[in-house]
């Protein structure tokens, strides 16, 4: 009988098959724990996909976050099982994969605890992951949470978005609401926005109580508030808590970095020249607002200590050159009221998926506040943008002529009144009125008040 060649053998064969395998096994692992590397490292998440920097514009930040989150399972993994021991990236034994049976949130903590860990302090890092290359056009959107029956104040406000703005620069514009928006609220908005819109319905899940509030003490709560503005209102309880923890998490605003946030009812004084998303991304700023004010007490009477609990119990989360002088008089001990007015914002949604809002916010929900007092999203927006940002990434739209019931921003500089032909009364500007919080803020970020600043006090 004739003998097979050794080079067409089975052996040699199953010799060889094991050799690609162990091969490819070997090549695997260093490419994860290269991953892990890149992350552990840089903390960027761009790098860790294989997606450059400079390519951001193309990245889907879900499917980003997908692809660490099984590296990053891995580091928490990793670190539970050994507490002492940091990873050291490039040795593969602590490369381990993660439990089978993990919930999508266990694994979604995950990764967050693993970015933690990656830059503990660092929002802003965090933030630049996603940062669209200067000079482009950002991924941004204007975002209104509305109700039907206020269609009519609506339409006012976006005639003078679209006649002093987005008639220009064509922003999409997304609706959001807690019931179905009705046929005639969709074709009348379609009619007056020049660029693309979008309506989404609210997920009941972020707009209800969640297991661990108390319903009967937030409905007692309630009746004991009869006397505050909303005292007794439940809607406005879950639009605060919306606003503050969940429109950002709708799935609308995946596909954006940038919104400006246009409730019905108000009015744009000036014209605005110039692209501000553009102008927010091209100058490194985050969050950017036009009137300043002071809070009811009654309705934040534990926002302060439960916000300084979080922050003493996670200080890795408070920035460097922070803007606390602009929330309190005694570096921290009590909070003098100031807040930016957040029925106006410009700023980076990338703040609010931050690690350390999301867990402040988590922090804050978990105590009641927004039930068993009326914790408003304008406070809480306003001391995290002020506490875990440095200061220099807030900025102040002075020339933006803005007005929401019953307060003003009218610029006071001369030539841009004259240049973006604003049509308010600069004798009614709010910035530097006493109930307004203009003084505080320019003097805690060290900023120039406008000659006669003074003239307004009162
Ligand atoms: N879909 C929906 N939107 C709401 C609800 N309550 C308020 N909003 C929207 O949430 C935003 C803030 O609500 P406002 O009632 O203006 O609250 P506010 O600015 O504190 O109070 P005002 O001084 O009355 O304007 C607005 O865009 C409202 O249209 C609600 O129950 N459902
Ligand atoms: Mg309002």
């Amino acid at each position: 009988m004739a003998r097979t060649p050794f080079f067409l053998s089975k052996r040699l064969v199953r010799f060889a098959v094991l050799v690609v395998i162990f091969l490819f096994i070997i090549m695997n692992l260093g490419s994860q724990t290269k991953k892990v590397d890149d992350i552990k490292n840089t903390g960027d998440l761009n790098k860790a996909s294989g997606t450059g920097t400079d390519n951001v514009d193309g990245v889907d930040k879900i499917a980003v976050l997908k692809t660490v989150a099984s590296a990053a399972s891995v580091m928490a993994e990793s670190q539970k099982n050994n507490a002492q021991a940091p990873i050291v990236a490039g040795t593969s034994p602590e490369i381990v994969q993660p439990k089978p049976e993990l919930t999508q949130k266990e694994k979604a903590d995950a990764v967050e605890a693993s970015i933690n860990r990656m830059n503990p302090s660092d929002t802003v890092s965090f933030i630049n992951q996603f940062q669209g290359v200067k000079g482009t056009r950002p991924k941004a959107c204007f975002v209104t949470l509305v109700r039907n029956s206020e269609l009519h104040g609506l339409v006012d406000s976006i005639r003078l978005v679209e006649k002093r703005f987005n008639a220009q620069f064509k922003y999409d514009w997304i609706f959001l609401n807690d019931e179905p928006f009705t046929l005639e609220f969709k074709d009348t908005i379609q009619r007056e926005v020049s660029s693309t819109v979008k309506f989404g319905l609210i997920p009941t899940e972020h707009w209800s109580y969640p297991d661990y509030i108390d319903q009967t003490k937030a409905a007692k709560a309630r009746e004991a508030m009869a006397h505050i503005i909303y005292g007794t209102s439940e809607s406005y309880r879950h639009m605060c808590r919306y606003q503050s923890g969940f429109f950002w998490r709708h799935p609308l605003l995946d596909d954006y970095d940038w919104y400006w946030r246009v409730e019905p009812d108000i009015k744009l004084y000036c014209d605005i020249n110039y692209d501000v998303f553009q102008w927010m991304q091209d100058h490194d700023k985050v969050y950017g607002f036009t009137i300043t004010i002071h809070e009811y007490v009654d309705t934040i009477k534990t926002l302060w200590k439960t916000s300084m609990d979080f922050f003493t119990e996670n200080p890795n989360y408070l920035a460097k050159n922070n803007l606390m002088k602009f929330l309190s008089d005694d570096n921290g001990k009590t909070y003098n009221l100031c807040h930016f007015w957040s029925n106006f914002e410009i700023a980076n949604l990338n703040l609010w998926r931050s690690p350390a809002y999301k867990a402040y916010f988590d922090y804050l929900d978990h105590s009641g506040g927004f039930f068993y007092e009326r914790w408003g999203d304008a406070p809480v927006h306003s001391i995290a943008a002020a506490l875990i940002l440095p200061q220099d990434k807030l900025h102040y739209f002075s020339d933006i002529g803005y007005h929401h019931v019953p307060y003003d921003n009218c610029p006071l500089d001369p030539v841009v009144y004259k240049n973006n032909n604003c049509d308010c009364d600069q004798g009614n500007d709010f910035t530097f009125q006493n109930y307004a919080c203009g003084k505080e803020y320019f003097e805690a970020a060290g900023l120039q008040k406008p000659p006669g600043w003074e003239k307004y006090r009162d």
